[in-house]
């Protein structure tokens, strides 16, 4: 049995010395030294021992047993050392490897005219407003002096919600509402997204940018409408350009203007963006009529007041010289990058 005891010792010890993990390690330990484990067995047959040899072979059992276990210890720390030491090399972190490409996307050219229209308007005092984009009758026409026969409220013109709620078509029911609840006097502009029934082409789209520009005073003329548009054309698309103010008809505003600059193609010679009038429309404007102010609760003997409105979409296309409404809808990186 002795003979036995160091048998196990010499493979057992071989073993725990040439294992490469720690593993493989616990496994050795649980063949020799588990319950019913090797070395487990022999102590378990030393009852069919006698009284003389007992001690003797009880005592060389447990040596054994503790020179394996103190052996599967020490053999156990320096594999978990190596283990822990291949884990650190696998998880080293090349610090001297290029970074990841941060892509950055840039603004959106509607989002860029329209903080360049703002800080124009802000430079000049004015304020911005924004409010909701479900209107009733009212605040989207009736308001504005647009009667219940104007063909802008056509069932396809127009997005009805039902018969009397429908997507503004403009942002003027911002003003309106702005008129009805704010103190004179007032200066702001409502940017926004506003909706028509239109077919997709390069022209038009159901869903598209204003911003409306309002100012309500006393001894508000005509001459303070043409001394701030002219400054914005100024601002917005340079001080060279010539600006021209062209009568026109708008129910909202009497009298109305639109509003020209010379060409930002070919400088006002004539070329195809401007198809040969050297002129390009930008806006349209006008004093507001009296019916709108005293609609709205405002006394028109005392008060006056300009309005505006603009497209977004047609300013920014006029800016960069862009041809195709649906480019701004698209989400082609290639288009947004360009700006
Ligand atoms: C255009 C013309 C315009 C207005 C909008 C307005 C608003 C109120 C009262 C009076 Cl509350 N007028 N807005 C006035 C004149 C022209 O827009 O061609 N827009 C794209």
């Amino acid at each position: 049995m002795k003979e036995q005891l160091e048998n196990i010792k010499r493979s057992a010890i071989s073993e725990i010395e040439t294992s490469g993990t720690v593993k493989v390690l616990d496994d050795i330990r649980v063949r020799y030294l588990g319950k019913k484990g090797e070395l487990t067995s022999v102590l378990k047959s030393m009852k069919n021992l006698s009284k003389e040899e007992r001690p003797i072979i009880g005592q060389v059992a447990n040596e054994v047993r503790e020179m394996l276990e103190v052996s599967i210890k020490d053999r156990k720390l320096s594999l978990e050392k190596v283990e822990q030491n291949q884990r650190i090399s696998a998880e080293t972190i090349d610090i001297t490897l290029p970074a990841k490409k941060v892509v950055v996307g840039k603004k959106h050219p509607l989002d860029k005219t329209l903080e360049e229209l703002c800080d124009i308007f802000i430079g000049m005092g004015y304020e911005i407003v924004s409010g909701r984009e479900v209107e009733n009758g009212y605040y989207n026409f009736d308001a504005l002096n647009l009667g219940k026969e104007h063909p802008a409220r056509d069932e396809q013109d127009t997005f009805y919600i039902n018969a009397d709620t429908m997507l503004r078509t403009a942002t003027s029911p911002v003003q309106v509402h702005t008129m009805e609840n704010q103190s004179l006097p007032i200066r702001m502009v409502a940017p926004g997204k506003v909706y028509r029934s239109d077919e997709v082409d390069a022209t038009h789209s159901p869903i598209f940018h204003q911003i409306e520009g309002l100012v309500i005073d006393k001894n508000i003329t005509f001459g303070d409408l043409k001394g701030v548009l002219a400054e914005f054309a100024k601002k917005f698309f340079g001080d060279k350009v010539e600006v021209k103010f062209r009568p026109h008809y708008f129910p909202f505003t009497e009298p109305s203007a639109e509003v020209d600059v010379t060409c930002v193609m070919c400088g006002g010679v004539g070329c195809s963006v401007c198809k040969g009038e050297g002129f390009i429309e930008i806006l349209g404007c006008g004093m507001v009529h009296p019916k709108v102010l005293e609609m709205s609760g405002i006394d028109s003997k005392k008060y006056q007041g300009f309005a505006f409105g603009m497209g977004i979409e047609r300013l920014t296309m006029l800016k960069y010289n862009i041809n195709d409404l649906r480019l701004f809808y698209d989400n082609d990186v290639r288009f947004l990058e360009q700006f």
